[in-house]
Protein backbone atom coordinates (compact mmCIF):
# COMPACT_ATOMS: atom_id res chain seq x y z
CA UNK A 1 0.00 0.00 0.00
CA UNK A 2 2.66 2.71 0.94
CA UNK A 3 4.39 1.33 -2.04
CA UNK A 4 1.66 2.09 -4.13
CA UNK A 5 1.12 5.61 -2.64
CA UNK A 6 5.01 6.64 -2.94
CA UNK A 7 4.44 5.37 -6.62
CA UNK A 8 2.03 7.66 -7.83
CA UNK A 9 3.66 10.57 -5.65
CA UNK A 10 6.71 9.72 -7.47
CA UNK A 11 5.32 10.14 -10.85
CA UNK A 12 2.87 13.29 -10.16
CA UNK A 13 2.87 16.31 -7.91
CA UNK A 14 0.36 17.01 -5.58
CA UNK A 15 -1.20 19.53 -8.11
CA UNK A 16 -1.43 17.30 -10.83
CA UNK A 17 -3.67 15.25 -8.58
CA UNK A 18 -5.88 18.27 -7.34
CA UNK A 19 -6.13 18.83 -11.10
CA UNK A 20 -7.34 14.82 -11.66
CA UNK A 21 -10.23 14.88 -8.91
CA UNK A 22 -11.20 18.79 -10.58
CA UNK A 23 -11.18 17.00 -13.85
CA UNK A 24 -13.15 13.76 -12.41
CA UNK A 25 -15.24 15.97 -10.47
CA UNK A 26 -16.19 18.14 -13.59
CA UNK A 27 -16.81 15.06 -15.86
CA UNK A 28 -19.35 13.74 -13.09
CA UNK A 29 -21.14 16.96 -13.19
CA UNK A 30 -21.26 17.67 -16.72
CA UNK A 31 -22.43 14.12 -17.00
CA UNK A 32 -25.47 14.43 -14.66
CA UNK A 33 -26.57 17.67 -16.39
CA UNK A 34 -26.39 16.15 -20.17
CA UNK A 35 -28.35 13.55 -19.01
CA UNK A 36 -30.85 15.72 -17.19
CA UNK A 37 -30.75 18.18 -20.15
CA UNK A 38 -31.60 15.00 -22.19
CA UNK A 39 -34.61 13.73 -19.78
CA UNK A 40 -36.01 17.36 -20.12
CA UNK A 41 -39.51 16.55 -21.06
CA UNK A 42 -41.47 19.59 -22.53
CA UNK A 43 -45.18 19.02 -21.61
CA UNK A 44 -47.32 20.19 -25.44
CA UNK A 45 -50.91 20.99 -24.16
CA UNK A 46 -52.85 21.30 -27.56
CA UNK A 47 -56.05 23.46 -26.75
CA UNK A 48 -58.70 25.29 -28.75
CA UNK A 49 -62.44 25.54 -29.60
CA UNK A 50 -64.54 21.64 -29.96
CA UNK A 51 -64.45 20.11 -33.48
CA UNK A 52 -60.63 22.42 -34.31
CA UNK A 53 -59.00 19.36 -35.10
CA UNK A 54 -56.98 19.16 -31.70
CA UNK A 55 -57.01 15.29 -32.00
CA UNK A 56 -56.21 14.85 -35.48
CA UNK A 57 -53.19 16.60 -34.87
CA UNK A 58 -52.11 14.78 -31.73
CA UNK A 59 -52.60 11.66 -33.59
CA UNK A 60 -50.80 12.59 -36.68
CA UNK A 61 -47.37 13.92 -34.42
CA UNK A 62 -48.18 10.87 -32.27
CA UNK A 63 -48.33 8.50 -35.38
CA UNK A 64 -45.53 10.39 -37.00
CA UNK A 65 -43.07 10.38 -33.54
CA UNK A 66 -44.14 7.41 -31.79
CA UNK A 67 -45.80 5.32 -34.25
CA UNK A 68 -48.90 5.14 -31.84
CA UNK A 69 -52.04 6.88 -32.54
CA UNK A 70 -52.92 8.45 -28.89
CA UNK A 71 -57.21 9.15 -29.02
CA UNK A 72 -60.34 9.65 -31.00
CA UNK A 73 -61.46 12.04 -33.58
CA UNK A 74 -65.19 12.59 -34.63
CA UNK A 75 -67.23 15.07 -36.05
CA UNK A 76 -68.93 15.48 -33.13
CA UNK A 77 -68.11 17.92 -30.78
CA UNK A 78 -66.67 17.01 -27.20
CA UNK A 79 -64.99 13.79 -28.25
CA UNK A 80 -62.02 14.23 -26.43
CA UNK A 81 -63.64 14.93 -22.58
CA UNK A 82 -60.73 14.36 -20.20
CA UNK A 83 -56.86 15.10 -21.10
CA UNK A 84 -55.31 12.06 -23.56
CA UNK A 85 -51.65 12.06 -22.96
CA UNK A 86 -48.42 10.61 -24.99
CA UNK A 87 -45.21 10.86 -23.50
CA UNK A 88 -41.54 10.36 -24.94
CA UNK A 89 -42.72 11.44 -28.23
CA UNK A 90 -39.14 13.03 -29.50
CA UNK A 91 -38.67 15.63 -32.28
CA UNK A 92 -35.16 15.15 -33.86
CA UNK A 93 -33.61 17.46 -36.14
CA UNK A 94 -30.03 17.37 -37.08
CA UNK A 95 -28.51 18.73 -34.54
CA UNK A 96 -31.86 18.81 -32.03
CA UNK A 97 -33.76 16.77 -30.39
CA UNK A 98 -37.11 17.59 -28.21
CA UNK A 99 -38.84 15.33 -25.94
CA UNK A 100 -42.52 16.32 -25.74
CA UNK A 101 -45.50 14.83 -23.69
CA UNK A 102 -48.48 15.46 -26.03
CA UNK A 103 -51.27 16.35 -24.37
CA UNK A 104 -54.49 16.39 -26.06
CA UNK A 105 -57.36 18.54 -24.66
CA UNK A 106 -60.93 18.60 -24.67
CA UNK A 107 -62.32 21.29 -26.16
CA UNK A 108 -63.03 24.66 -24.39
CA UNK A 109 -66.37 26.36 -25.06
CA UNK A 110 -68.52 28.61 -22.55
CA UNK A 111 -71.60 25.84 -22.22
CA UNK A 112 -72.01 22.41 -23.27
CA UNK A 113 -75.49 21.35 -24.51
CA UNK A 114 -77.17 18.09 -24.64
CA UNK A 115 -78.15 18.86 -28.02
CA UNK A 116 -74.65 19.38 -29.26
CA UNK A 117 -74.94 15.68 -29.32
CA UNK A 118 -78.47 14.48 -30.15
CA UNK A 119 -78.19 16.84 -33.26
CA UNK A 120 -75.50 13.84 -34.15
CA UNK A 121 -77.81 11.44 -33.06
CA UNK A 122 -76.96 10.04 -30.30
CA UNK A 123 -80.14 9.36 -27.45
CA UNK A 124 -80.92 11.69 -25.24
CA UNK A 125 -79.59 9.85 -21.86
CA UNK A 126 -76.28 9.01 -23.73
CA UNK A 127 -76.60 13.31 -24.63
CA UNK A 128 -76.82 14.35 -21.26
CA UNK A 129 -74.18 11.86 -19.68
CA UNK A 130 -71.91 13.00 -22.39
CA UNK A 131 -72.47 16.71 -21.33
CA UNK A 132 -71.82 16.62 -17.97
CA UNK A 133 -68.54 14.64 -18.88
CA UNK A 134 -67.45 17.43 -21.63
CA UNK A 135 -68.10 20.12 -18.69
CA UNK A 136 -65.78 18.34 -16.39
CA UNK A 137 -63.60 17.90 -19.35
CA UNK A 138 -63.70 21.83 -19.67
CA UNK A 139 -62.53 22.13 -16.12
CA UNK A 140 -59.73 19.51 -16.61
CA UNK A 141 -58.37 21.40 -19.51
CA UNK A 142 -58.14 24.65 -17.62
CA UNK A 143 -56.79 23.70 -14.29
CA UNK A 144 -54.14 21.46 -16.72
CA UNK A 145 -52.90 25.09 -17.41
CA UNK A 146 -50.53 24.84 -14.66
CA UNK A 147 -48.84 21.44 -15.76
CA UNK A 148 -48.20 22.41 -19.38
CA UNK A 149 -44.76 24.25 -20.95
CA UNK A 150 -46.13 25.13 -23.64
CA UNK A 151 -49.50 24.93 -26.04
CA UNK A 152 -50.35 24.57 -29.87
CA UNK A 153 -53.63 26.59 -29.74
CA UNK A 154 -55.52 24.85 -33.15
CA UNK A 155 -58.12 26.65 -34.77
CA UNK A 156 -60.91 25.72 -37.88
CA UNK A 157 -59.80 28.64 -40.44
CA UNK A 158 -62.90 27.88 -42.23
CA UNK A 159 -64.52 29.63 -38.81
CA UNK A 160 -64.85 33.07 -37.69
CA UNK A 161 -61.27 33.06 -34.79
CA UNK A 162 -63.02 36.14 -33.09
CA UNK A 163 -65.26 34.12 -30.64
CA UNK A 164 -65.18 34.83 -26.75
CA UNK A 165 -63.96 31.44 -25.76
CA UNK A 166 -60.92 31.59 -28.61
CA UNK A 167 -59.92 35.40 -27.13
CA UNK A 168 -60.12 33.96 -23.67
CA UNK A 169 -58.22 31.20 -24.20
CA UNK A 170 -55.52 32.75 -25.75
CA UNK A 171 -55.99 35.92 -23.22
CA UNK A 172 -55.26 33.03 -20.12
CA UNK A 173 -52.29 31.32 -21.59
CA UNK A 174 -50.84 35.18 -22.01
CA UNK A 175 -51.96 35.58 -18.57
CA UNK A 176 -49.88 32.46 -17.63
CA UNK A 177 -47.05 33.54 -19.75
CA UNK A 178 -46.87 29.54 -21.64
CA UNK A 179 -45.67 30.27 -25.11
CA UNK A 180 -47.94 29.51 -27.99
CA UNK A 181 -48.06 29.09 -31.30
CA UNK A 182 -51.27 29.56 -33.33
CA UNK A 183 -52.28 27.05 -35.52
CA UNK A 184 -54.73 27.91 -38.26
CA UNK A 185 -56.16 24.15 -39.03
CA UNK A 186 -57.89 22.54 -41.99
CA UNK A 187 -56.60 24.74 -44.68
CA UNK A 188 -57.18 21.37 -47.04
CA UNK A 189 -61.02 22.84 -47.54
CA UNK A 190 -61.80 25.49 -50.33
CA UNK A 191 -63.57 27.93 -47.93
CA UNK A 192 -60.15 28.24 -45.27
CA UNK A 193 -59.42 31.58 -44.54
CA UNK A 194 -56.17 31.01 -42.72
CA UNK A 195 -55.17 34.81 -42.68
CA UNK A 196 -58.36 35.91 -40.47
CA UNK A 197 -56.57 33.62 -38.12
CA UNK A 198 -53.69 35.75 -38.35
CA UNK A 199 -55.18 39.05 -38.28
CA UNK A 200 -57.20 37.75 -34.74
CA UNK A 201 -53.59 37.24 -33.41
CA UNK A 202 -51.53 39.17 -34.72
CA UNK A 203 -49.12 38.50 -31.76
CA UNK A 204 -48.35 35.55 -32.25
CA UNK A 205 -46.51 32.95 -34.90
CA UNK A 206 -49.20 31.14 -36.64
CA UNK A 207 -48.95 28.26 -39.13
CA UNK A 208 -51.57 27.18 -41.34
CA UNK A 209 -51.89 23.49 -41.55
CA UNK A 210 -54.18 20.53 -42.52
CA UNK A 211 -53.77 17.70 -39.25
CA UNK A 212 -56.43 15.63 -41.42
CA UNK A 213 -53.45 15.63 -44.19
CA UNK A 214 -50.31 16.37 -42.67
CA UNK A 215 -49.58 19.57 -44.50
CA UNK A 216 -46.99 22.01 -42.86
CA UNK A 217 -46.70 19.75 -39.97
CA UNK A 218 -42.58 19.94 -40.57
CA UNK A 219 -43.23 23.62 -40.34
CA UNK A 220 -44.53 23.23 -37.32
CA UNK A 221 -41.97 21.08 -36.21
CA UNK A 222 -39.51 24.08 -36.90
CA UNK A 223 -41.72 26.42 -35.43
CA UNK A 224 -41.76 24.00 -32.06
CA UNK A 225 -37.96 23.77 -32.25
CA UNK A 226 -37.82 27.91 -32.61
CA UNK A 227 -40.67 29.80 -30.66
CA UNK A 228 -41.54 26.89 -28.02
CA UNK A 229 -38.04 25.31 -26.91
CA UNK A 230 -34.45 26.68 -26.62
N1 LIG B 1 -60.97 18.74 -43.71
C1 LIG B 1 -60.35 18.65 -42.53
N2 LIG B 1 -61.00 18.11 -41.50
C2 LIG B 1 -60.36 18.04 -40.30
C3 LIG B 1 -59.03 18.47 -40.13
N3 LIG B 1 -58.67 18.27 -38.84
C4 LIG B 1 -59.73 17.71 -38.25
N4 LIG B 1 -60.75 17.56 -39.12
C5 LIG B 1 -62.09 16.99 -38.87
O1 LIG B 1 -62.73 17.80 -37.88
C6 LIG B 1 -63.53 16.97 -37.01
C7 LIG B 1 -63.09 17.19 -35.58
O2 LIG B 1 -61.76 16.70 -35.44
P1 LIG B 1 -61.14 16.33 -34.02
O3 LIG B 1 -59.69 16.09 -34.24
O4 LIG B 1 -61.93 15.28 -33.34
O5 LIG B 1 -61.35 17.73 -33.30
P2 LIG B 1 -61.08 18.09 -31.76
O6 LIG B 1 -60.58 19.50 -31.76
O7 LIG B 1 -60.22 17.08 -31.11
O8 LIG B 1 -62.54 18.05 -31.17
P3 LIG B 1 -63.05 17.81 -29.64
O9 LIG B 1 -62.29 16.68 -29.06
O10 LIG B 1 -64.49 17.50 -29.81
O11 LIG B 1 -62.82 19.11 -28.95
C8 LIG B 1 -63.33 15.52 -37.50
O12 LIG B 1 -64.40 15.21 -38.37
C9 LIG B 1 -62.01 15.59 -38.26
O13 LIG B 1 -61.90 14.61 -39.27
C10 LIG B 1 -58.35 19.04 -41.27
O14 LIG B 1 -57.18 19.45 -41.24
N5 LIG B 1 -59.07 19.09 -42.43
MG1 LIG C 1 -60.54 15.87 -29.52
Amino acid sequence: MGHQFFNIFQRCSPLDGVNRVIERLTDFLSGILSSEEKQKEVSLGIYGPPNAGKSTLANYMSRDLTGEEMTDVSEVPHETRQVERKERAVLEAEDRELEMNLLDMPGISTNVDFQDFTDHGIEEDEAKDRAKEATKGIVEAINYLENVDACLVIFDSTEDPYTQVNVTIVGNLEAKDIPILVLANKTDKEEADPDRVRDAFPQYPVVEISAKEGTNIDKLYDEIFDHLHD
